[in-house]
């Protein structure tokens, strides 16, 4: 069976167990990361040299990076009724794009936001700093809202690895309490798709922590 290392608060990790959820693919989850460990210890450093969560093992195969591995995943199990990672090259480019901007842009804005309102004791939360990098956050839902305007789902008009990704990003931004936000309407209606969803409920909406 699929094993999945890695804490389920962790985005990148939610971001593969919701994977796993989508296309009815059963996996045993170990727990490694923060307060569990294990992923300096030198058996887990054999499978990431990182030592970052997630890492998958599928029989002797292993691998981590959590896009690599949903994308690994939608290729490897996928079928055309869930149909995750479409094969035509225009529709999979675009959902690599923000497969690629998640990781090179989002992530790093979102942290600050997440970091100081989620994982900072109140007392020690510096408001302004997180409400500067919340601003910046800001501009980037403003490139998703001015996408999404005409469609319902990222790309190729269906339900795809773009809005698994961008969506888990999405929970942690949408629904956080005590920070200033621009109207997003079209992200509001997108998002409510994605809830929808009986694996968002799963791995997504639980608490942040
Ligand atoms: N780009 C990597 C990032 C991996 C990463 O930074 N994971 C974090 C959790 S989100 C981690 O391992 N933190 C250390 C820990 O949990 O101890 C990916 O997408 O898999």
């Amino acid at each position: 069976m699929l094993k999945i290392w890695g804490r389920t608060n962790s985005v990148n990790v939610q971001k593969v167990l919701w994977c796993c959820d989508e296309l009815s693919l059963p996996y045993e989850r170990i727990d490694a990361g923060m307060q569990y460990g294990r992923n300096h210890e030198p058996e887990y450093l054999a499978m990431n040299p990182n030592g970052k969560i997630p890492v998958i093992e599928d029989g002797d195969y292993m691998l981590w990076e959590s896009n690599a591995i949903v994308r690994y995943l939608a290729m490897q199990y996928g079928s055309p009724a869930n149909n995750l990672y479409p094969d035509d090259p225009k529709v999979r480019a675009g959902v690599d794009r923000w497969l690629d901007w998640s990781l090179s842009t989002l992530q790093p804005a979102d942290r600050p936001v997440f970091v100081g309102m989620i994982r900072t004791p109140k007392e020690k939360r510096d408001m302004a700093a997180i409400q500067a990098a919340a601003g910046e956050a800001a501009k980037l839902w403003q490139i998703v809202e001015a996408h999404l305007k005409g469609r319902h789902y990222l790309e190729g008009g269906a339900f795809s690895l773009a809005d698994m990704v961008i969506g888990a990003f999405c929970r942690r931004y949408i629904e956080l309490d005590g920070i200033e936000r621009p109207s997003l309407p079209l992200v509001q209606e997108w998002y409510a798709r994605l809830k929808a969803r009986p694996a968002f409920q799963r791995h997504i909406a639980p608490t942040l922590s």
